[in-house]
């Protein structure tokens, strides 16, 4: 069993931790909490650097290490970091679980060094006619985001 683990600050108020197990080859289980969030979706992906010089904007685009379009986590066209939407309550937290095979904790598509991105607005997968749709979702800016490293 490979774990890791993300601590978000951000100077918008947003903090939390998520967790990242995966066994074997499997699929690698991802479970959060946050607080400080604006009720409703966020866009929450892997973005390609662990770089956070100059804060979230250094963490560069959504990893995606097969070329892809940006999409939903259950489509088969999607970067690898497309991990979708997490939900905030009224109370500005979201809990969630999120199983998913393209985050690997080892191997050349690990995911170990990179970022946990989380954005200001919902992520519309791809589907939502903005000329952004197909990169980035159209999910805003970036509120909070760390260093996704290895837990003992
Ligand atoms: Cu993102
Ligand atoms: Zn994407």
């Amino acid at each position: 069993m490979v774990k890791a683990v993300v601590v978000l600050n951000s100077s918008e108020g947003v903090s939390g931790t998520v967790s990242f197990t995966q066994e074997g080859d499997g699929p690698t289980t991802v479970t959060g909490n946050l607080s400080g969030l604006k009720p409703g979706l966020h866009g929450f992906h892997v973005h390609a650097l662990g770089d956070t010089t100059n804060g979230c904007m250094s963490t560069g685009p959504h990893f995606n290490p097969n070329g892809k379009e940006h999409g939903a986590p259950e489509d088969e066209v999607r970067h690898a970091g497309d991990l979708g939407n997490i939900t905030a309550g009224e109370d500005g937290t979201a809990s969630f679980t999120i199983v998913d095979k393209q985050i690997p904790l080892s191997g050349p598509h690990s995911i170990i060094g990179r970022a946990v991105v989380v954005h200001g607005d919902p992520d519309d997968l791809g589907k939502g006619g903005h000329e952004l749709s197909k990169s980035t979702g159209n999910a805003g800016g970036r509120i909070a985001c760390g260093i996704i490293g290895l837990q003992g």
